[in-house]
C-alpha cells in the first residue's frame, strides 16, 4: 500500500518497515512511517512538503547509525581531533547532498516515484541553511564536507541562528531585506542534544580567592544547548559532526512570583536575553547595543566549545585516572577561521587556570599549541578592533588575561629584540588610544597562535610583506599558505551531474570526485570533436535550465545561445561590480550607435549579476539598484535586447549557485588586486567549464597558472601597483579614459531612469564630495578591462577554441579541491591522520 502524491484520505494507511531500508518499495514504507509517526502535520497530507520532511527524515535514519557508529570508534581510538570553530556555515541544502554522499540517490528517487512524487521537486522544498555570509562561510561547510570524505577526526562548532542571512528581494527601491525562516518549521537536519548543556557567563566581576587564584563570578549565566548535525562523508562511513550553539535560561531563571504580578517581561528577563544570543546572524552592529551583541555571540560559540572539548578530552583520557593536561595538545587542535572566534585564546586560558587549577606558563603552551589561526582578508574595516570598555565590562576576567598576555609579548620583545621596539606599538594586542582604546583580535591571534595562514599564496605573500611583516622575524616559521578549494561533490557531481558523466565517461573512472588532479587527463582529449559535442550539448542543456530560472525568478526571458557572462558574489567596491556594469552600459551605448548590419557582428551576451549588499552598506545598495535600471531599459530596448540583456538574479544563495554555475561561459573575478583574499567561486566555475575574466588577485593567479594563461582574460593593475596607482590619484595625475568617462556621464544623464547616482559616480572621481578619488581603482582598470572583453566577444565565436578552453578549464581545476585543502591542513598544522570508520 502506498501514499498517493495527492490530498486526501488514502484508500489504505501505508505499511511501515525498519528503519535502515535498502530496496525502493521498502524506503517508501519507511517514508510513510515518518509521514504517520512523526510528531509534525496532519497525518494523509503528503504533499511535497510533507514528502520531503518524512523522506529527510529517512535519510536522517541512515545518516545516524554511521553517525553514532564514528562517534563511538573516534571515541575508542581516541585520535587527535580537530575542532573547526567559525561564526559562519552556509551549508545550503542537505537532502541531495545527503543521498549523493551515501550513493541512495537512485533508490529515494524509485521510492519517491512510488509516492508520486518526483525527487526533484521534493528536493526544492528544503530551504538553504544560510548561517553565513559569503565566502567564509561556504569555505567552512566545504572544509566540512572534505575532513568527512578523508576519514578525518574533525568537527566544526558554530551557532543556530534562528534567522540566518536575509533573503533579499528586488523592489522598485531596489534591495529590501527580510528575514530567513529556515527554522519556521523545523529543520530535520539536526538532533537536539538535551544533555549537552554548559552554562556561560556574561558580566560579573574577578574574586581574589585566598590561595591568590583568580575567579570569575556574579554576573548573568545562560546556557549553551547542543544540536548536532550529520556531516557524511563521500562513498564513506565516516560521518562527522557539526555542532551549532543555541541559547536558552532555565525555569529557575523565570520569576514565577513577578509574572504573577503581571511584569511579564521582566519575570521572563534571562529568557529573552537567552534569545536574542542566536537571533540572527551579524546583527547590526552600528549601535552599542549591537557590538555587545555580537561580542556576547563570539564568546557564546568559544565558551561552550572549549567547555565540551576539554569535556571530551577528559571522558577519552579516563582510565589513566590522572588527567594530562601536557597530552592536550595532542589530542585537540582548534582552528580559528577569521579573527571572530578569537575570544578561544583567552577563554582556553581561563579554564585551563581558573577551572583546572594550571599555572600560568602551562596554561600558555598548552592553548599555544592547541590554536592555529586563519586569516581571511586584508581590508582594514574588516580586522576586528573590540572596544576596552566594552570588553572589560563583558568579560572581565578575559580583559586580566589578555592584559598579560599583551604584558609578557611586549618584555619578550624588549628583552630579546630590542631592534623592533619602535614597532611595538604596532604589534602589540592593547591600542591604548584615548579615543579608543581597543584590543586589536589579529594581533592576539598571532601573538597566541601556533600557525597562522592565509588562504592563496598572494594573500599569504601579503600577508607576510605587509600586515604581519613585522612578526613574521620573531617567528618566521609561523606563517603558512594553504590556497582555499571547493568540494567537488556539491559543486560538480551533484550539481552538474550531466557533465559529471561525461568526464567519467572519457576518464574510464569515477575516481576524480574524490582525486581531483585526475582531471589533468582530460588534457589529452582537448580537441576530440567527440568531446567537444558532448562537451557543448551538456553546457547548453544548463544554460537552458538556467534560463528557465531566470523567467521564473524574473519574468525575464534570456536567450541560450547568447554568451552567458555571470557574476555572483556579495556587493563590494572591491569586488567592483560597478566595473562591470559600467562595462555593460558602455556595451549598451555603443550597440545604440552602430547600424542594424554592425549589431549582427557583434556576440550577444546576457549578463547576469547576482549578491547581497550588506543591510547598512549604501553604495552596495546603489550598486544594485544601478543593475536593475539598467535592465529594466536595455531589456526592453528592441534595437539592442536581441544583442544584450543585463539580469540582476536574486536572492543569490548556495542553492542558486548551483543553477547558475553549470549554465555559465563566462564570469567575472574581477577585484581591485590584492584585496581579494582568495575567492572561491573563481574556482567553482573554472572546475564547471567556465571561463575567467579576472585581475591577477587571489586565487586567480593560481587558477591561471594551473590552465594556462592562454585559457584565461586577464587586465588590470597588479597588487605591487596599486599603492602606486592609489597615490596618482590623489595627486590628480590621473588622466581617465574616454570611454570611461562617456559611460559615467551616460547614467549621469539620466538614460537609466531619475534615481540619483551622482553620488556614486562621484565615488569614483577626485576627492571631493563624495568623491573617494577611486580607491578601487575601477578608472584606471576600465580600458583594459574592455579590452579584455573585446578578446572575449572574438574567442566566442570561435566554437571549437572556445570548447577547447573550457574543456581545458576543467582539466586544471584539479588543485582546486577542498580536499587538497584540507590534506594540507590535516599534516601541516593540525597534525591529524585519518580515522576510518570500517564497519556499520
Ligand atoms: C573572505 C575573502 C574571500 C575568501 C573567503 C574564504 C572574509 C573575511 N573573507 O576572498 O574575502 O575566498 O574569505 O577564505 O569573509
Amino acid at each position: 500500500g502506498t501514499a498517493t502524491g495527492k490530498a486526501g484520505i488514502p484508500a489504505e494507511i501505508p505499511a511501515i518497515a525498519h528503519p535502515l531500508a535498502e530496496e525502493p518499495t521498502e524506503i517508501a514504507s519507511n517514508i510513510n512511517y515518518h509521514a504517520q509517526y512523526g510528531p509534525h502535520f496532519s497525518p494523509f497530507k503528503f504533499e511535497p512538503e510533507q514528502a520531503y520532511y518524512a523522506t529527510a527524515e529517512s535519510i536522517r535514519d541512515q545518516l545516524i547509525k554511521q553517525w553514532n557508529e564514528t562517534y563511538l570508534h573516534y571515541h575508542k581510538a581516541n585520535p587527535k581531533q580537530t575542532y573547526y570553530l567559525s561564526m559562519e556555515y552556509l551549508q545550503g541544502r542537505a537532502l541531495s547532498n545527503a543521498v549523493g554522499n551515501l550513493d541512495i540517490q537512485n533508490a529515494y528517487a524509485n521510492a519517491l516515484k512510488q509516492l508520486g512524487h518526483e525527487i526533484e521537486n521534493i528536493v526544492e522544498q528544503e530551504k538553504d541553511a544560510a548561517l553565513g555570509n559569503g565566502g567564509l562561510g561556504r569555505l567552512a561547510s566545504c572544509f566540512l564536507d572534505s575532513m568527512a570524505t578523508l576519514n578525518l577526526p574533525a568537527w566544526g562548532y558554530g551557532l543556530r541562528y534562528r534567522y540566518g542571512l536575509f533573503k533579499q528581494l528586488i523592489t522598485k527601491a531596489g534591495q529590501e531585506e527580510i528575514a530567513e525562516d529556515w527554522l519556521e518549521k523545523y529543520s530535520p537536519w539536526e538532533v537536539v542534544r538535551h544533555d549537552i548543556v554548559f552554562p556561560i557567563r556574561f558580566f560579573g566581576h574577578v574574586e581574589v580567592l585566598p590561595n591568590g587564584s583568580r575567579n570569575w563570578v556574579g554576573g548573568e549565566v545562560l546556557q549553551a544547548v547542543a544540536y548536532d548535525v550529520p556531516i557524511p562523508g563521500y562513498k564513506t562511513k565516516n560521518t562527522n559532526s557539526l555542532r551549532l550553539w543555541d541559547a536558552k535560561a532555565t525555569a529557575e531563571d523565570f520569576d514565577l512570583f513577578q509574572f504573577n504580578d503581571g511584569q511579564y517581561e521582566s519575570a521572563a528577563l534571562l529568557h529573552s536575553r537567552a534569545q536574542q544570543i542566536c537571533a540572527v546572524l551579524y546583527p547590526g552592529d552600528a549601535t552599542e547595543n549591537g557590538k555587545l551583541l555580537r561580542l556576547k555571540q563570539q564568546f557564546f560559540l568559544c565558551s561552550a566549545s572549549l567547555q565540551d572539548i576539554i569535556s571530551r578530552f577528559k571522558e577519552r583520557s579516563n582510565g589513566n585516572n590522572e588527567i594530562r593536561w601536557s597530552e592536550f595538545p595532542t589530542k585537540v587542535a582548534v582552528q580559528l577561521n577569521d579573527t571572530h572566534p578569537t575570544l578561544a585564546i583567552p577563554e582556553l586560558m581561563r579554564l585551563l587556570m581558573d577551572v583546572e587549577g594550571l599555572g600560568w606558563d602551562e596554561a600558555w603552551d598548552i592553548t599555544t599549541r592547541t590554536i592555529a589561526y586563519t586569516n581571511h582578508t586584508v581590508l582594514p574595516e574588516a580586522l576586528e578592533k573590540w572596544s576596552q570598555a566594552v570588553m572589560w565590562k563583558l568579560l572581565p576576567r578575559h580583559m586580566e588575561i589578555i592584559e598579560e598576555i599583551d604584558k609578557r609579548f611586549i618584555s619578550m620583545i624588549q628583552s630579546t629584540r630590542p631592534d623592533l621596539e619602535n614597532k611595538l606599538s604596532g604589534m602589540r594586542i592593547l591600542d591604548h588610544n584615548p579615543q579608543k582604546a581597543v584590543v586589536r583580535m589579529a594581533n592576539l591571534c598571532v601573538v597566541s597562535s601556533h600557525t597562522v595562514n592565509g588562504v592563496a599564496q598572494l594573500h599569504s605573500d601579503i600577508l607576510k610583506a605587509e600586515l604581519f611583516a613585522d612578526y613574521v622575524s620573531i617567528w618566521p616559521t609561523k606563517f603558512q599558505n594553504k590556497t582555499n578549494g571547493i568540494t567537488p561533490r556539491r559543486w560538480i557531481r551533484f550539481c552538474n551531474p550531466e557533465l559529471s558523466h561525461i568526464i567519467t565517461k572519457w576518464l574510464k573512472t569515477d575516481q576524480w570526485v574524490t582525486n581531483l588532479d585526475l582531471l589533468v587527463n582530460l588534457r589529452q582529449f582537448a580537441d576530440n570533436p567527440d568531446l567537444h559535442a558532448e562537451w557543448e550539448s551538456v553546457k547548453l542543456a544548463s544554460k537552458r535550465r538556467l534560463a528557465q530560472y531566470v523567467l521564473h525568478v524574473t519574468g525575464e526571458s534570456i536567450d541560450p545561445n547568447s554568451l552567458f557572462d555571470i557574476q555572483v558574489k556579495r556587493i563590494h567596491e572591491y569586488k567592483r561590480q560597478l566595473l562591470n556594469i559600467l562595462g555593460a552600459i558602455y556595451r549598451y551605448k555603443k550597440l545604440k550607435e552602430m547600424s542594424p548590419e554592425q549589431r549582427k557582428n557583434t556576440t550577444p551576451r546576457t549578463i547576469m549579476i547576482g549578491g547581497k549588499a550588506f543591510a547598512t552598506y549604501t553604495n552596495a545598495k546603489r550598486i544594485v539598484k544601478l543593475v536593475n535600471d539598467v535592465g529594466a531599459v536595455v531589456n526592453t530596448d528592441p534595437e539592442v535586447n536581441n544583442f544584450l540583456k543585463v539580469v540582476f538574479v536574486p536572492n543569490y544563495n548556495v542553492s542558486v549557485a548551483e543553477v547558475l554555475i553549470p549554465g555559465s561561459e563566462l564570469s567575472q573575478h574581477i577585484s581591485t588586486a590584492g584585496m581579494e583574499a582568495s575567492g572561491t567561486s573563481n574556482m567553482k566555475f573554472a572546475l564547471n567549464g567556465c571561463l575567467i575574466i579576472g585581475t591577477l588577485d587571489g586565487a586567480n593567479v593560481e587558477i591561471r597558472e594551473e590552465i594556462g594563461e592562454e585559457n584565461f582574460f586577464l587586465f588590470g593593475a597588479t597588487a605591487d601597483e596599486v599603492p602606486r596607482l592609489r597615490k596618482e590619484r590623489e595627486k590628480g595625475t590621473f588622466k581617465p579614459d574616454p570611454r570611461f568617462e562617456e559611460a559615467k556621464k551616460f547614467v549621469r544623464s539620466g538614460a537609466f531612469g531619475t534615481y540619483d547616482y551622482n553620488p556614486l559616480l562621484d565615488s569614483l572621481e577626485g576627492n571631493s564630495g563624495y568623491g573617494r578619488g577611486d580607491y578601487f581603482l575601477v578608472g584606471h582598470d576600465f580600458p583594459s578591462y574592455m579590452e579584455a572583453q573585446a578578446r572575449v566577444d572574438e574567442a566566442y565565436k570561435d566554437r571549437k577554441q572556445w570548447n577547447k578552453m573550457s574543456i581545458l578549464s576543467t582539466a586544471g581545476s584539479g588543485k582546486f579541491s577542498s580536499d587538497r585543502t584540507i590534506s594540507q591542513y590535516a599534516s601541516e598544522i593540525w597534525k591529524i591522520e585519518e580515522c576510518r570508520v570500517e564497519k556499520v
